[in-house]
């Protein structure tokens, strides 16, 4: 089995400083909140930003300005967020790309998102991955839903994205696929030869699925864009924690965690 990669989702765009009041928001926050996962076993920080207030943005200022801060302290692969929040246009999410981060989110398909609906047309998805090939930067596939892994394949064969091809996928968005071991299954089963995949549990969905993800030979995302609790009514106290516990259940079950530059190699990051 490889090394297990984990991602900490620090950020996210949907959860407020009311639900969680340890969320990062300004840079600073951010680079400590980053390089605290970081030191817990995290390789990827899969990064969202905000504005001075709290609300989500794709300005490519702010991102730089965060990634200046993880960038300050670890190594950890900074992944960006191309999903940005629902409603956001294209032009929006795609400016964190002009950065040229190691990594970048795409979303390979629509899916309903709670009440409102995550677009991502085919011609879109075409857009992304031109973009992301143009400035070399190494995606990761969101699937929210079965059908769009052969989204994220179609553009494979059309020479738009590179092998090794890496998935996240990210079961129990409410209107997306629920998460169970049944549908996590079915999605590795779609997956060829070579493939990495990791998984994102929504809420309480998030530690038995890490758990699953160790055993099987996949990789783990945690982190308060996903989950804001420790367990059942105990808010986390930081995203940290939340790796380090991954961290530990990998170590009992005998699973090495990858540094960031075993996780580039991995996933065909150039150093
Ligand atoms: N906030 C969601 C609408 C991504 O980061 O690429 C999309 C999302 C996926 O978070
Ligand atoms: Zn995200």
């Amino acid at each position: 089995m490889d090394k297990l990669i984990v991602t900490a989702a620090i950020v996210g765009a949907e959860i407020t400083r009311e639900q969680q009041p340890n969320l990062p928001i300004t840079p600073e926050e951010i680079g400590e909140a980053a390089y605290a996962c970081w030191e817990q076993g995290a390789s990827i920080c899969h990064l969202h930003v905000r504005t001075a207030d709290g609300r989500p943005t794709q300005d490519a200022e702010r991102f730089a300005a965060a990634m200046a801060e993880i960038r300050k302290r670890c190594d950890i692969i900074i992944q960006v967020s191309t999903g940005g929040a629902v409603g956001m246009t294209v032009e929006e999410r795609l400016q964190p790309i002009a950065l040229r981060p190691e990594m970048a989110t795409l979303t390979c398909g629509s899916v309903n998102f709670g009440n409102d609906v995550f677009l991502n047309t085919p011609t879109e998805l075409e857009r992304f991955a031109r973009l992301f090939q143009q400035y070399g930067v190494r995606p990761e596939f969101e699937i929210f839903d079965v059908g769009m892994v052969e989204n994220a394949m179609a553009l494979a064969r059309k020479g738009l994205v590179e092998p090794p091809y890496h998935f996240d996928f990210v079961l129990g968005v409410p209107g997306a696929l629920p998460a169970s071991p049944r549908n996590l299954m079915h999605l590795i089963d779609q997956l060829p030869a070579g493939t990495t995949w990791s998984v994102a549990g929504i809420g309480r969905h998030q530690l038995p699925l890490a758990a699953l993800a160790v055993v099987l030979g996949g990789h783990v995302r945690v982190g308060f864009e996903d989950n804001i609790y420790y367990r059942k009514g105990e808010l986390a106290e930081s995203n940290a924690q939340l790796v380090a516990r991954v961290a530990r259940i990998a170590k009992e079950l005998d699973r090495p965690l990858a540094t960031p530059d075993e996780a580039r190699k991995m996933l065909g990051i150039p150093r």
